[in-house]
């Protein structure tokens, strides 16, 4: 970790504490927004400390924090976070991870009842010791459990935005070994799945040894699971697990096919090929010469193709099938029949409609976040802030969005080059009401109405909320449509068929929330929305500049779905995209 995530993780730490230990919350939000100012600035903190001026100078930065920074930085620790983590136990923190579980409660349930993380929740929660205390509900105790229950279950998966990055930064290090031909990671990585069980590299060299001791030594490794010749498993700090396995250059399509999957794909890919009288396996593409006890490989049998999976899938007389298509879901019918979809790619997303600026909760300014959009190559930005019911995420009162209007209008009428929407975020309140009333949502150029609160509706009720708001005639998309969270909350389970029949009668976009820990809808459900036509937008709901960066989940969710380009409202030209947003206005 570099020094500021590893200090934004302590003013985090710090933070938490203060909300546990009842602190005034301006202190608790002050540590808050420090965290979050040194989580996403660029330059390294350490090279700031001779002048305690250039930390201050940073907004969210004042002066107690630039001391702690610079005891940091000299020291390697601060006092105060010493101290402060010294009063709780450090299970709470796992207990602020729950959803629905806030700081009070915590504090009431650790004072009042013991519980001090996870075992002892669960153990009271079963002895039902904790019915008593007060704002302790029934409700939010069953919605306690079930939350509990859902990260219980979930637990042993990454999510792929934490795996992408591990496994792109152990290939650059991996290239850097004498010998190194071919390099790639496979499995549900290179799918695109939204969570990764472990990672799978495979690789070519004419150095295995050195190339395995350069994997087993890498920094972050914190166990060797397995290591021999050809295969190698280690475990991250991280706490995910990585296998390398070394494979034969001219056979690398081969092994590259077989080891990315998915299971169930590689097994009819193998049933086509023994119908066309082969044999299919992770060495190649092989005749089928009736020999059944050796395998072909071992007996020198020449493979019909197995040195990229373009030339394997030809043999098969198959085009070659991008890797998120492989789940068994037809793909290969579809390949058979010449009818696969033209998948949709980063290059073409020419807007992002769904992004937030400091008047709510996000960290640009209307300006900053004009000149992001611009800087990725799009001709449109839409800003929608939070609306007034969002407290937590500093929603605006409908005073403050006719101000923020006003201020994204002169801010747009200032650029070149680029349309700028004022919108608006707005809540769906359990009832499927929208958060302002029709004459203010009418005045925004953009309307993205999206569920928050009350996740854990009954499905009758979350169908009946959300197709309202895709019914609703000034509502352009459908923001998040579930509220899920990946591995932590199971959000809303409507009934899909029915949002998508709606969005298609009212032209409303459903949306692919393009942040790694929502990627909401799902793949599933963007397949079966594009096979109903509905119009579907890919967004990465920026709060930060490096949200942006979060499109390319999106895009392999969208591409999982098999989405194509023409169907994504991001992806149009600037006159198609308004005349669109101009219809329900
Ligand atoms: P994961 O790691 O749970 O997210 O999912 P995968 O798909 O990465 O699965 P993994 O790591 O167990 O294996 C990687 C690929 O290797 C898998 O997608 C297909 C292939 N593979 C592994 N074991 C078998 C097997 O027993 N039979 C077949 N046909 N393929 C296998
Ligand atoms: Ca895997
Ligand atoms: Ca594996
Ligand atoms: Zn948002």
């Amino acid at each position: 970790m570099s020094s500021n995530a590893e200090l934004a993780k302590i003013f985090y730490d710090m933070a938490a504490v203060l909300e546990l230990t009842g602190a005034n919350a301006f202190r608790v939000n002050a540590h808050a927004k420090a965290a979050r100012v040194l989580k996403d600035l660029t330059t390294d903190v350490s090279t700031l400390v001779d002048d305690p001026k250039q930390l201050t100078a940073i907004d969210g930065i004042g002066k107690g924090t630039a001391e702690r920074i610079i005891e940091y930085v000299e020291t390697g620790t601060i006092a105060d976070h010493r101290q402060l983590m010294a009063k709780v136990p450090t299970g709470l923190f796992d207990l602020m991870q729950i959803p629905g579980l806030g700081p009070r409660t915590i504090k009431t349930m650790w004072e009042q009842a013991g519980v001090t993380n996870m075992t002892t929740l669960r153990a009271a929660l079963d002895a039902g010791t904790l019915e008593d205390l007060p704002r302790l509900g029934p409700k939010l105790l069953e919605n306690i459990k079930a939350s509990m229950d859902f990260v219980a279950k979930s637990s042993g998966r990454t999510r792929i935005g934490t795996a992408l990055p591990l496994a792109e930064a152990i290939i650059t290090q991996l290239k850097q070994v004498k010998g190194l031909k071919q390099i790639e990671y496979a499995g549900s990585l290179r799918r695109g799945a939204e969570t990764i069980g472990d990672i799978d590299i495979l690789a070519s060299t004419t150095q295995p040894k050195q190339l395995s001791e350069a994997f087993r030594t890498m920094p972050g490794v914190t166990d060797v699971l397995g290591s021999g010749e050809t295969k190698s498993s280690v475990r991250l700090d991280a706490g995910i697990q990585v296998d390398l396995r070394i494979v034969d250059d001219p056979a690398f399509g081969a092994a590259l096919l077989y080891f990315t999957g998915s299971k169930q794909h590689n097994v009819r890919l193998r049933e086509r090929a023994i119908r066309m009288k082969h044999r299919l396996n992770e060495y190649g593409l092989f005749p089928n010469d009736g020999d059944s006890k050796t395998p072909p490989q071992a007996r020198g049998v020449n493979a019909v193709a197995a040195k990229t999976e373009k030339d394997i899938f030809k043999a098969l007389k198959l085009p070659w099938i991008a890797p998120e298509l492989r789940e068994d879901r037809g793909e290969i019918s579809a390949a058979d029949d010449g009818v696969l979809p033209k998948l949709i790619e980063e290059s073409q997303i020419k807007s992002e409609l769904h992004a937030h600026t400091i008047a709510s909760d996000g960290n640009f300014t209307i300006e900053a976040l004009i000149e992001q959009a611009k800087s990725r190559g799009f001709h449109t930005i839409a800003v929608t802030d939070h609306s007034k019911s969002s407290a937590q995420a500093n929603g605006l009162s409908v005073d403050r969005l006719l101000e923020h209007i006003d201020a994204i209008h002169e801010a747009g009428s200032k650029v070149k080059g680029i349309t700028i929407l004022a919108g608006s975020e707005v809540d769906i309140h359990a009832d499927g009401s929208l958060d302002y009333e029709d004459d203010v949502l009418a005045k925004l150029d953009i309307v993205v109405a999206s569920p928050h609160a009350s996740l854990q509706q009954e499905p009758a009720k979350a169908t009946k909320r959300l197709v309202a708001a895709i019914s609703h005639p000034l509502v352009h998309i459908l923001g998040h449509p579930t509220g899920r969270i990946i591995n932590r909350r199971e959000g809303l389970s409507p009934d899909i068929d029915a949002l998508i029949a709606a969005a298609v009668e009212h032209d409303t976009a459903l949306e692919i929330n393009a942040n790694f820990m929502r990627l909401d809808l799902r793949d599933t459900h963007v397949r079966a929305a594009v096979k109903a036509g509905s119009l579907l937008a890919i967004n990465t709901d920026a709060h930060t500049a490096s949200d942006f960066d979060s499109l390319h989940y999106g895009i392999l969710t969208a591409r999982r779905g098999w989405l194509e380009a023409n169907q994504c409202v991001n992806t149009w030209s600037a006159s198609k995209l308004s005349k669109w947003l101009k219809r329900k206005r």
